[in-house]
């Protein structure tokens, strides 16, 4: 009844294939708030060929992340168009580097952090394919595209990410938990950090519903819409 909500700042964190992109996907249709995805920023500068994606592939080839400075000014730049919105970030900030710069410009009232099994993690990946011009994912088990190898909207075709081999994953998972896991222990210190653990996306998500329906305006469903994530 006309209460003025504060805007939300939130991010999610987790583990390569934990879920980051399949949940936030969800969160944006059910909720009023923008999401901003460092992963898929970084993607379409590759497509584009731009400066920045020419440098960033060397980096996301190797399993590796890229530098601090780079992916920070990228970050804050799509922040700057969202002053007026709540927005979740995914997949940023992952160095205590990048969590401190956003901690300079913006108080964070959330983290979500997924947690979910290591096995469960290769077995998701090695399934996965992506739509590269939208950034859509599908997995064959869990959210397989209508027609195999293509993409359900253009019907363009898919691809397996570069970055998805198993020797490559090995070295992101390793990034992660070398550099990412200590961003953790910071936002779980300043008290804001929720952990998500479980096996399946459609478990964590009640949960994770439950935790913004108090934080958030929803927006209306339409029954049939949680394909094509
Ligand atoms: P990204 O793009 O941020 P990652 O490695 O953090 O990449 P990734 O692999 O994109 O994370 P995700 O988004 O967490 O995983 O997971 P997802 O795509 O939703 O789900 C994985 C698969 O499982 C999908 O096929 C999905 O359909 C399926 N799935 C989901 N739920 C279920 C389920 O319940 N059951 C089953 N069976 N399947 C399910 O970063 C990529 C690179 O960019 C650079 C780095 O080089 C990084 O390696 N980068 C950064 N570098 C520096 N700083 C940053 N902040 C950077 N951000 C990105
Ligand atoms: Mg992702």
């Amino acid at each position: 009844m006309g209460t003025c909500r504060q805007l939300l700042r939130a991010v999610i964190m987790g583990s390569p294939g934990s879920g980051k992109h399949t949940l936030s996907s969800l969160i944006i249709k059910h909720f009023q708030l923008k999401k901003v995805s460092s992963g898929d920023l970084l993607r379409d500068n590759v497509l584009r060929d731009t400066e920045i994606g020419v440098l960033a592939k060397a980096f996301m080839d190797q399993g590796k992340l890229i530098p601090d400075d780079i992916m920070i000014r990228l970050a804050f730049q799509e922040l700057k168009n969202l002053t007026q919105y709540s927005w979740l970030l995914c997949g940023f900030p992952r160095t205590l580097p990048q969590a401190e710069a956003l901690n300079r410009v913006h108080q964070i009232h959330l983290v979500m952090n997924l947690n979910v099994p290591f096995e469960v993690i290769m077995q998701r990946l090695a399934a996965r394919w992506i739509h590269p011009a939208s950034g859509r994912v599908y997995n064959l088990e869990f959210s397989p595209p209508k027609v195999v190898g293509v993409d359900d909207l253009t019907g363009e075709p898919l691809i397996k990410r570069e970055d998805d081999r198993p020797e490559t994953l090995i070295k992101r998972l390793k990034a992660y938990e070398d550099q990412t896991k200590p961003v953790l222990e910071y936002y779980q210190k300043k008290g804001v950090l929720e952990t998500f653990s479980g096996t399946e996306t459609s478990n964590l998500w009640p949960y994770i519903h439950a935790c913004l329906q108090t934080k958030l305006p929803q927006i209306s469903q339409h029954p049939h819409e949680e394909k094509c994530l």
